[in-house]
């Protein structure tokens, strides 16, 4: 190909995952996040798998070198301190594990993918057996004690969808008053009006002083912490991936029975987020018990963990979120006065929560809704670029460019085969 000739969207895709790799791990976007990401790597490895399987492995097996002997796998990994990225390691002060990480976990997705790869490379699969049940094992002792069935998240960042409007009640709980002064990084590098508002920020590094004071001692968090939101997401993420973990363990001849307990557990809990005036499965407030009144990107997720008991509801609130937006799916009711259409987890969409919700809709035969999803993914990001996220009226890209996890999707899920664009 020579200099003149358009690159294609799948090319290019590519050179970002080899453009933000930093050596085994790659990172979600250069400047704005410049470390190992959790659940970013995780998707990165599936974009990776289309086409160098082996550096796919590598990018899961980095990111659980980072699991602490508790069994946590951290949201960040802090391989370098990076002076564009607050809060880094020092902040954190979370140094339970073998490498710098943050205190806090991300959305469990990895056995997911896993599974999906095992069946080429089933040894190396095997090795990671242990170290994703420890980890399951680990969210349903420290995030969800009282044995539950739903999982709570200790932070905003925890859930991955950190600006959701679902925090900022709970949050109202978090006493701020030590956190003094600090300059943040995000914006200097991204529109103030696409990130965060200055009291979420207080609040993020509040409930990071929090277990810093705590050791990072999870059952002490749990116990004392004022913000302990059981979030849809993390649930739903979690109940899929033990049922792709009981797949692995089928496979590799361990025991499934303590998996079946953690997913009859979840299964059951769905029900407690179950929020009829919305039509969505919402988070709970586990302080005070008060449920979200509206719906979210993440109320479809249970679909994605094989939960289809409300499907027809849930439909519905679909159908209603996508007469009011061009393209599926908005992270926030998009028909809420809260709904803020570009800022972060308040209204844009992100092709990897399309991807979830599409495969939730395609397994319980919703084809036609899951094909809706993926053509509007390829129309973002065919119209847009690889963009962190993406306005769901106008196709905004939003957030950092040349991003991971978006080339990872449109690579993993063939968007280039519905959309033949050139960039
Ligand atoms: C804090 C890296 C991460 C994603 C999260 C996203 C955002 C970080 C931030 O970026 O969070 O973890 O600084 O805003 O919300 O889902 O993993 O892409």
């Amino acid at each position: 190909m020579d200099d003149q000739t358009p690159k294609s969207h799948d090319e290019a895709a590519r050179d970002i995952l080899r453009g933000n790799d930093r050596g085994g791990f790659t990172v979600p976007t250069a400047g704005l996040y410049p470390y190992q990401w959790n659940w970013d790597s995780v998707f990165a490895a599936m974009g990776f798998a289309t086409f160098d399987r082996d550096r796919a492995w590598r990018e899961l097996e980095t990111l659980f070198e980072a699991q602490w002997p508790d069994g946590m796998v951290p949201h960040i990994v802090f391989r370098a301190d990076e002076p564009s990225y607050f809060p880094g390691p020092s902040v954190w002060q979370a140094d339970k594990g073998p490498l710098p990480s943050s205190g806090i976990s991300q959305p469990p997705v990895a056995a997911t993918v896993i599974a999906r790869l095992a069946a080429q490379d089933p040894d190396r699969a095997a090795r990671l057996f242990d170290p994703l049940d420890r980890w399951h094992r680990w969210w349903h002792a420290a995030r969800d004690p009282d044995g539950t069935g739903v999982i709570a998240i200790t932070h905003p960042w925890e859930s991955g969808r950190d600006n959701l409007p679902d925090w900022d009640r709970p949050g109202d709980a978090v006493d701020v008053s030590g956190v003094g002064t600090y300059t943040r990084r995000d914006t200097s590098l991204v529109d103030t009006d696409q990130r965060p508002k200055k009291k979420d920020y207080d609040r993020y590094l509040a409930l990071v002083q929090f277990g810093v004071d705590r050791g990072w001692d999870y059952a002490r968090i749990a116990a004392e912490t004022p913000f302990f939101v059981a979030d849809p997401g993390i649930t739903a993420i979690l109940l899929r991936a033990e049922r792709d973990l009981r797949a692995l363990a089928e496979a590799f001849g361990r025991d499934p029975v303590p998996i079946d307990a953690r997913i009859a557990r979840l299964e059951a809990g769905h029900e407690r987020l179950w929020n009829p005036d919305a039509g969505a499965y919402v988070s709970r407030n586990m302080r005070t018990g008060e449920r979200a009144p509206w719906a979210t990107s993440a109320s479809f997720l249970p679909l994605f963990a094989g939960v289809t008991a409300r499907k027809a509801e849930l439909l519905g609130t679909l159908d209603r979120f996508s007469r009011s937006v061009r393209y599926l799916v908005p992270s926030f009711d998009p028909d809420s006065e809260l709904f803020d259409p570009l800022r972060y987890w308040r209204g844009p969409a992100w092709a990897i929560v399309n991807w979830m919700i599409a495969d939730g809709l395609r397994q319980c035969g919703e084809d036609a809704w899951a094909a809706r999803i993926r053509s509007d993914t390829a129309k973002l990001i065919g119209e847009s670029g690889f963009a962190e996220y993406f306005g769901p009226l106008g196709a905004e890209p939003c957030g950092g460019g040349s991003f991971s996890w978006t080339a990872a999707i449109w690579l993993a899920w063939g968007l280039g085969t519905i959309n033949e664009g050139t960039v």
